[in-house]
């Protein structure tokens, strides 16, 4: 029997956790050509601003061992053109849509969370308070306890109550426990775990670095380990809430690895760009590792590796799957 997959984002019912990653599959429109935006969990879009944005200067991606970095730098057409070109097509598709916002200021994110709100359609936000293409480190808002809740209140008290709102969250930080605290605590209702890992590479070559823009986000499969870590401290130490993890999935057992952390949902992001049709795969992928698990529902293998852990810690024997 096939194991059933549904899963909740916040309140709302999803028919499975597999979800693209923001910034990896535009608003979608690209990847409808690879992949029914229908049949994903959500298709999570790239970060709106309130303006238009042409975003840093090129070179703005680097491939790095098992890896990327990326120097975007927030590009993107602004609310209003996302509002009236975007949504609805992910709407007419029959598309979820987890639409991502992100601002230099907790007024701006309120504004667009309130436009979010009026607008039909939307099955939550995801809150990115921890871009690292940024030019000042200061405006890094996940990096700081009090001014991450001071964007999740702003954000929670204009966004329509049904809409949940999820945090993304930073791993460049010393306790990210700490910061996920103070996101629920300012009325998170979930939180994606985790964002890009801020890196350089130069080119021996030129001697110069490779990004235009310096800095850029590290991504890929590099990355994995660091989600998988985060994910679990942060389901140890806040069990109720619900995490989209996200970071270097590329198959579906990499995704079965970070639901077992803790995450009741998986974004797909780096590997889109090789293989567009790593949601679909991946999502085939997860059903077979849950059936080979003895797993029938995807809800008992959230956050299972803890229980195992558990169970080591006071002296019996851990749960084993049935893989040989
Ligand atoms: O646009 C970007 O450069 C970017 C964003 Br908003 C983000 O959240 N993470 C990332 O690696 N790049």
């Amino acid at each position: 029997m096939p194991a059933d997959l549904r899963t909740k984002l916040g309140h709302v019912d999803l028919p499975n956790p597999i979800l693209t990653a923001s910034g990896c599959a535009g608003a979608g429109r690209e990847l409808s050509r690879f992949t029914d935006v229908a049949k994903l969990g959500a298709v999570v879009t790239k970060s709106i601003m309130l303006a238009p944005r042409a975003g840093r200067p090129t070179p703005r991606m680097a491939e790095t061992p098992s890896g990327m970095l990326n120097s975007i730098g927030l590009q993107g057409p602004g609310i209003d053109a996302f509002l009236q070109r975007d949504l609805p097509w992910l709407l007419t598709r029959g598309a979820r849509a987890v639409v991502s916002i992100a601002g230099s200021s907790a007024g701006e994110y309120a504004e667009l969370a309130r436009r979010l709100s009026d607008a039909p359609g939307v099955t939550a936000i995801e809150v990115n308070i921890s871009c690292p293409n940024v030019e000042d480190r200061g405006t890094v808002f996940a990096c700081d306890p009090a001014a991450a809740a001071s964007v999740i209140e702003e954000v929670r008290a204009n966004t329509r109550y049904d809409i949940p709102v999820f945090a993304k969250l930073s791993p460049d930080v010393t306790d990210i426990v700490a910061i996920a605290r103070s996101c629920v605590a300012a009325g998170a209702d979930g939180l994606s775990l985790i964002n890009t890992l801020l890196g350089m590479a130069i080119d021996t070559a030129t001697m110069r670095p490779v990004l235009a823009g310096l800095t850029g986000g590290l991504s890929g499969p590099a990355i994995r380990p660091i989600a998988v870590r985060c994910i679990w401290q942060v389901k140890q130490a806040l069990p109720d809430v619900p995490i989209i993890g996200m970071g270097g999935v590329r198959t579906g057992r990499d995704a079965f690895e970070l639901i077992l952390a803790g995450a009741a949902m998986v974004s797909v992001g780096t590997v889109i760009f090789h293989d567009p049709g790593a949601c679909d795969r991946i999502l085939r992928e997860l059903g077979d590792e849950l059936a080979r698990s003895g797993l029938e529902r995807l809800t008992d293998a959230i956050g299972l590796a803890q229980q195992s852990a558990d169970a080591v810690r006071l002296g019996a024997r851990p749960r084993m799957g049935s893989r040989d």
